[in-house]
């Protein structure tokens, strides 16, 4: 495939007003007969050059009823041109499909027996040849035809139309879709499947049909995402005044899903994983996850859908967008501050290595080679920091009526981050100009502050600057809000007035735009702290002359929690480093400080605060999280610095930990039954945060099995099973077995188990992980289950990974090269923790661009693949 850029756009030749689909359904292939009215746009163009696939086979063409001859037309393996077309024509073409061999997972494709869909970015031309892209939007009458027993269920997008019985034992079905759309948002599910039903009036007083689709038994574990439907669908009206447009509102889950889910209009198809959940087989974070994702799909009928995309560069407009609306979504629905917790490690553990690592890019990228790689933490969640900095800096009230205007302006197109930017600036008056750097420039910025007195004032100095990325040498400032506090001596929180900077109700906000700003705050106490970069308004690094003792004081003072866990997280950092670097032939030099202990303590006996909260501030970074902070990353001294924390803390507070941990448990076993409160998720929580500490004192086992042994609900008995599958105790292997005869058969939970093992750090770990791939239950062609053992353990697990033998990247490597060959988007996601050579010692580096040669000199490797491949070893 040929690399593309978006400086070359240009609008489609040949617009596409309605398409009529036929889909004539057999066991294992399908005849798809689509017919499509055309008007030419561009004049100098006489040919109608349409995208297809290798895997379809043409059957026919036939243009404004008169069949084509072969001289008609010419079919390559990516395309089909039909020559001299006139300027207005209907074209029918059939092709026939083979759904039940795609692997791939992308086009029409069959997962439990039933047959779906998957279109985005590209796989609607794996079903018919058509002009795929996002600016082509028309008007879709679908209508499908199999055997009634075998498939009863037959959807597609929009509302629904005729159904009736046909000769043979088959049926069929019509829907009717009225909204424009792109081919990238069609859909089509035939099944046999059950049905869970519900009703939505919207806000004018229409009437919606929800209905979640999935296998019989799983019905049970679809109320979960039900309720989140509605919430999402009361919230959009409430927070935006956005209304749902079509009669009904269909979800299918799917055990064969390549991503999470995917918003097709009006039938969302979604992984298994983000709509299932009861409490025996979910935790409480799948539970949130749930919500969170049918959240995001919803969101996308208007932001995605209504108004889409008009060149796959631009897709943060549309995601980037809609991972923003599921936060808040999420955040107004629970806890603000846990919720941005969650959000900004998932940036630091995801984005920051991607923003610093040899796939960089930006959040509009400018060229890519496969669209399927640049669905990444970058375009979504870095493009939701870029909306959430925008909303700050011209404040909610602007930013709700800038998403009226863009929908007044753009409803029913396909338009560009640019068309979205101005819709903003237009409804708050603000330049956007300098701000737009954050959709071309990539890297991740470093701000560096420091404070200077001047007299009773203080003198606070922001310093900006951003590495070099591939192809990016040079970075010019960003705009950026920053938003502050300070605390005085005393410990309250203080309101100095600023020269230039806006005090607002969570903090004081400075717009930095130069790469030197300085801000001068009136009279500020001696001993007073300033507490940084409040909520995280912008994502950078942060860099400060804050001492032990300020970092320490804030822990215990400020009153924003956001800012409480981050100055935590901080000071928890720079001491496990401290220990890592003191490591000198296999034995740390040095023990944690005293009083980093004694106020982690105090956290541990905080009965004031929110349960959740208390295990959030108690969480120590990961090791990987730690690994970013250091010039080369030491994968075995991290992980024993980290362990060595953790025991110390333990024995320093081992009663105040075991008291904690049993309180908790009490209080939850006081309650009459399992709870989805913020309260009992908080004691859940904590209690299972806790077993990692305790886990390391002498009752360590006792308590972990018993916990495990007495749990009620998957929360419990996977924190359990994690803490365990990755310690020495004699009950390991029993409760490994115990787990996996128990839940045998359940999906979902199976994967929890091989996830349990991938994140292990026991020595034998990796022999383990390696010799799984042989389980009965291990399996390369289902995301799900692959994912689950390879990609937690290449992601997660620092440690054996980065063996220094080179098994974790052989591992890895042999495995991208099996999955490529059955489902090349599932293989390349797997591609980057091979990337970060860089890095490492020249040792490992050496190892890691060995698996990565071998990678590139394997047979047939995919363009998915191969394109991160080769960045990775530039
Ligand atoms: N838009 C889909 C992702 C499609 C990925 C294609 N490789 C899900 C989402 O972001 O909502
Ligand atoms: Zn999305």
């Amino acid at each position: 495939k040929q690399e593309i850029f978006l400086k070359d756009y240009t609008s489609p030749a040949f617009m596409a007003e309605t398409v009529d689909l036929l889909f004539d359904l057999d066991e294992d292939t399908a005849i798809v007969t689509s017919r499509v009215t055309y008007k030419r746009m561009d004049s100098g163009q006489s040919n109608l050059v349409l995208n297809g696939g290798e895997f379809m086979k043409l059957l026919s063409v036939n243009l404004d009823g008169h069949l084509l001859g072969e001289d008609a037309y010419v079919v390559t393996e990516e395309t089909l041109t039909v020559k001299s077309v006139p300027d207005v024509f209907t074209l029918t073409i059939q092709t026939e499909l083979y759904p039940a061999d795609n692997t791939r997972l992308e086009g029409l494709y069959k997962s439990g027996g039933n047959f779906c869909t998957q279109c985005e970015a590209e796989g609607f031309r794996h079903i018919t040849y058509f002009p795929d892209r996002p600016d082509v939007m028309a008007v879709y009458t679908v209508r499908i035809e199999a055997d009634k027993a075998r498939y009863p269920i037959l959807l597609s997008n929009g509302n629904p139309g005729k159904t009736g019985d046909l000769p043979e034992g088959r049926h069929f079905a019509e829907w009717y879709d009225p909204y424009p759309k792109p081919s990238y948002l069609f859909a089509v599910v035939a099944g046999n499947l059950g049905v869970l039903s519900d009703t939505y009036k919207t806000k004018s007083g229409k009437r919606v049909d929800l209905n979640i689709y999935a296998a019989e038994a799983d019905l049970e574990k679809c109320h979960h995402a039900m309720a989140a439907l509605k919430a999402s669908m009361k919230w959009d009206e409430d927070v935006f005044g956005l209304e749902y447009d079509l009669d009904v509102y269909n979800i299918l889950a799917v055990g064969d899903f390549n991503m999470g889910a995917m918003e097709n209009k009006g039938l969302n198809v979604f992984n298994t994983k983000y709509v299932l959940a009861s409490p025996e087989t979910a935790t409480d974070a799948d539970f949130d996850h749930v919500e969170g994702v049918i959240g995001h799909e919803y969101f996308h009928n208007w932001t995605g859908n209504r108004v889409t995309c008009r060149d796959w560069f631009q897709l943060s407009l549309k995601e980037g967008l809609t991972v923003f609306r599921d936060q808040e979504f999420s955040s107004d629905l629970g806890s603000r501050a846990l919720k941005r917790i969650d959000d900004v490690r998932l940036l630091r553990a995801a984005q920051f290595p991607e923003d610093a690592g040899p796939l960089a890019h930006s959040v509009r990228p400018d060229h890519y080679v496969e669209i399927n790689n640049f669905y990444t933490a970058t375009v979504y969640n870095k493009g939701a920091e870029v909306i959430r900095m925008m909303h700050r800096l011209i404040g909610a009230q602007a930013f709700r009526k800038g998403m009226e205007l863009y929908f007044n302006r753009h409803d029913g197109q396909a338009v560009t981050c640019d068309d979205f930017a101005a819709a903003m600036q237009d409804s708050s008056g603000k330049n956007l100009d300098q701000f737009k750097l954050w959709y071309s420039q990539a890297g991740t910025p470093t701000l560096t502050v420091t404070r200077e007195r001047d007299g009773g004032d203080i003198l606070l100095t922001v310093h900006q600057s951003c590495p070099p990325t591939p192809g990016q040498p040079e970075k010019e400032p960003n705009h950026l809000p920053f938003l502050m506090g300070w605390i005085g001596p005393n410990g309250e929180p203080l309101e100095p007035a600023c020269s230039n900077g806006v005090w607002q109700e969570d903090g004081c906000l400075l717009e930095i735009s130069n790469s030197t700003e300085t801000f001068r705050f009136k009279d500020v106490p001696t001993g007073s702290v300033p507490s940084l970069l409040r909520t995280f308004t912008a994502p950078v690094h942060l860099k400060h002359d804050l001492s032990k003792e300020e970092k320490l004081f804030l822990m215990s003072h400020d009153r924003d929690p956001f800012a409480r866990w981050d100055i935590t997280q901080d000071l928890l950092r720079v001491e496990i480093l401290r220990l890592v670097d003191s490591y000198k032939d296999g034995k740390a030099q040095e023990t944690v400080d005293k009083d980093v202990l004694d106020a982690f303590g105090t956290v541990l006996a905080d009965e004031s605060a929110d349960p959740a909260f208390i295990a959030e501030l108690i969480l120590l970074p990961s090791e990987n999280d730690l690994g970013q902070y250091m010039d080369v990353i030491k994968p075995e001294e991290i992980y024993l610095a980290r362990t060595q924390f953790i025991s110390q803390v333990a024995d320093a507070h081992r009663d105040i930990v075991l008291e904690r941990y049993k309180k908790c448990r009490e209080m939850l076993e006081n309650q009459a039954q399992y709870s989805l409160d913020k309260n009992s998720k908080g004691l859940r929580r904590l209690s299972n945060t806790l077993l990692g500490f305790i886990k390391q004192t002498s009752s360590g086992e006792d308590v972990c099995c018993e916990h495990y042994n007495n749990a009620t609900n998957m929360t419990d008995q996977f924190a359990a099973l994690s803490v365990i599958a990755s310690s020495e105790f004699q009950c390991r292997n029993e409760i490994l077995a115990n787990f996996y005869h128990q839940w045998k058969g359940e999906d979902l939970v199976i994967d929890k188990w091989f996830m349990a093992q991938a994140m292990s750090r026991r020595d034998d770990a990796l022999e383990n992980i390696v010799n799984l791939i042989d389980h009965p239950d291990f399996s390369l062609t289902n995301p799900n289950r692959m994912r689950s053992l390879v990609m937690v353990f290449a992601g997660q697990n620092q440690r054996h990974f980065h063996a220094n033998d080179g098994r974790g990247y052989n591992f890895l490597a042999e495995i991208i090269v099996k999955v490529d060959k059955v489902n090349p988007q599932v293989a390349a996601r797997l591609v980057a923790p091979l990337g970060r050579w860089k890095k490492l010692d020249p040792h490992r580096q050496k190892l890691m661009k060995t698996s990565l040669d071998a990678i590139l000199n394997a047979k047939h490797i995919s363009d998915d693949v191969g394109e991160l491949v080769a960045k990775s070893l530039a």
